[in-house]
């Protein structure tokens, strides 16, 4: 695993298991970026969600990362703020940030977009749906794993995850097609035993290094 290659990017949605146990797991195996992505929970639920999250994160290799929301990104104290397609630009999010937040990451679906995020520098860039998944609301058009040869040249220096459908079955195929670091997640979120799923995928990716 390098700066570049962190191999696994880790997102809390409806999770089976408690925030802090996740985070733990997250912090133990030193999983890069650990989001929150709560479409469902008021602000100031996400904020407490947050807060707990950091009180296992804050001060390990483990960056908390805030969907969509600069303000809350601000307010909870996030080292990291993702933002998708409708949500504010990243100058704009810098703005709200004052300088708080120090990590941006971008969604990106289509390669326009991908030369579009790339033209802000973000830390990050997200690619996908690759495959089919029930776990967006309204997902884009699927990608596929040929284009990330693509968006990897086009991204250069800056990492990309790929992202959507990912599972035990297909990770494969994703990592032939040259990706480095990958989000998985309905396969961590639906399990209560995170820590067996964590490792078996890190061996994977190990062996792909
Ligand atoms: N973003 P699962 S797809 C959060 O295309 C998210 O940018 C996507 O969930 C994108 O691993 C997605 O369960 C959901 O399929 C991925």
């Amino acid at each position: 695993m390098t700066k570049n290659n962190f191999g696994l990017y880790l997102i809390i949605t409806n999770p089976s298991l408690p925030y802090k146990e996740i985070a733990k797991t997250a912090v133990k195996y030193k999983i890069k970026y650990l989001q929150l992505r709560e479409k469902d929970l008021s602000d100031r639920e996400i904020l407490k969600a947050a807060a707990e999250i950091i009180s296992v994160t804050r001060g390990t290799d483990t960056k908390f990362v805030m969907n969509d929301r600069a303000d809350l990104a601000f307010l909870s104290g996030a080292d990291c703020l993702h933002l998708g397609q409708d949500d504010v630009c990243l100058s704009d999010a810098k703005k709200i940030c004052k300088g708080k937040v120090c990590e941006f990451g971008l969604s990106t679906h289509n390669i326009e977009q991908v030369k579009d995020a790339v033209k802000q520098n973000p830390d990050y860039i997200g690619f996908g749906p690759i495959f089919k998944t029930p776990t967006k609301k309204k997902p884009d058009p699927v990608t596929g794993t040929e284009k990330i040869k693509d968006v990897l040249a086009i991204a250069g220096d800056i990492p990309v995850v790929a992202i959507g459908g990912i599972n035990k079955e297909n990770i494969q195929s994703v990592l032939n097609a040259g990706a480095k670091n990958v989000c998985m997640v309905r396969y961590f979120m639906d399990t209560s035993d995170l820590d067996e799923r964590i490792s078996d995928t890190l061996s994977i990716l190990r062996k792909h290094s």
